[in-house]
């Protein structure tokens, strides 16, 4: 009976601050926070890229013309000088940005670029508690809760189906397709000959080396249930230090992601490029400059983000 009256008045006294002013918050939710803006550039070395030029890339260096560049980042999180880490709260803008999941799109759907889409984004909007940031810290993946949708139904960004594999594998974390400018050896008796029509719209039709990052060995589940869990998550964790939001960008360079890859060559019987298949040779280098875990291989520091 005691606690009952003990209750009421509780009840009693919130209403009337409640009551006296909206200025009157309490502490614990009166933390403040900043704005702040993450914003990415996507690179080849110096220059930044553009949809349908054409690079000199890879090992042994090929002509290789650029046709897609996008990737998921998620779990954005801000550290400060004594190494304590804040998540950003991404604003949810119902296009770019949904929960933690961010989408930066680097093709605009010209030229070679055919499959994509007209915008472009390189930066993540959000909010942090008010105070100096010197880190950062971000996954280039789709979080596993959000990974296994069905892009009819799920929420922009994640509606896709040009990052989408299907509902047990989940999202293209990250995708670029190269096209060789090279003549390509089975070709040579054909230089002059145009590339089909069509090619480019489907992975079947692409000649040349997509990079298509993604879950793979991912088990149990059904069409109406999720999996139990995939043997590569494949989601990259990335920390970069010595930034300043206002000042700097964080630099995706597509020369360090291929600097260890033929991209003229293709292992038999795989898909082209590397489609993140852990039985495909392709990707050794693609993962190794990703900082992932492929073939036996263990997790090395990721090569292909840095602060400029
Ligand atoms: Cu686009």
């Amino acid at each position: 009976m005691n606690s009952k009256i003990q209750t009421t008045a509780t009840v009693g006294l919130l209403s009337i601050l409640a009551g006296l002013s909206g200025s009157i918050v309490p502490t614990a939710v009166a933390a403040e926070t900043q704005p702040v803006t993450l914003r990415f550039l996507a690179k080849v070395g110096k220059q930044p890229v553009s949809c349908g030029a054409t690079y000199r890339l890879g090992k042994p260096a090929t002509h290789q013309t650029l046709t897609d560049f996008r990737f998921y980042i998620s779990e954005v999180a801000l550290i400060d000088a004594r190494g304590k880490t804040v998540p950003v709260a991404l604003e949810q803008d119902s296009k770019w940005q949904y929960q933690t999941v961010a989408l930066l799109d680097f093709e605009n759907k010209t030229g070679a670029c055919a499959n994509g889409t007209p915008e472009l984004r390189d930066r993540i909007i959000g909010t942090v508690p008010t105070g100096t940031y010197t880190g950062l810290k971000f996954t280039l993946g789709v979080p596993a809760s959000l990974n296994h949708a069905d892009t009819a139904l799920a929420p922009s960004p994640l509606n896709l189906t040009s990052l989408w594999w299907n509902w047990q594998s989940g999202y293209k974390f990250l995708r670029i397709d190269l096209k060789s400018a090279d003549p390509m050896p089975m070709m040579k008796h054909h230089p002059q000959k145009p590339e089909a029509k069509g090619a480019g719209q489907g992975e079947a039709g692409i000649a040349g080396f997509p990079i298509h990052l993604g879950s793979t060995g991912c088990h149990g589940g059904s069409t109406s249930e999720k999996p139990m869990g995939c043997s590569n998550p494949n989601r990259a964790s990335v920390r970069l230090t010595g930034f300043n939001p206002e000042k700097n960008v964080v630099v995706l360079d597509l020369a360090e992601l291929v600097s260890k890859s033929p991209l003229n060559h293709n292992q038999p019987k795989t898909s082209p490029g590397c489609m993140s298949d852990p039985a495909d040779r392709d990707c050794i280098g693609i993962m190794a400059s990703l900082g992932l875990p492929f073939m036996g291989k263990p997790a090395s520091p990721q090569t292909i983000f840095r602060i400029e």
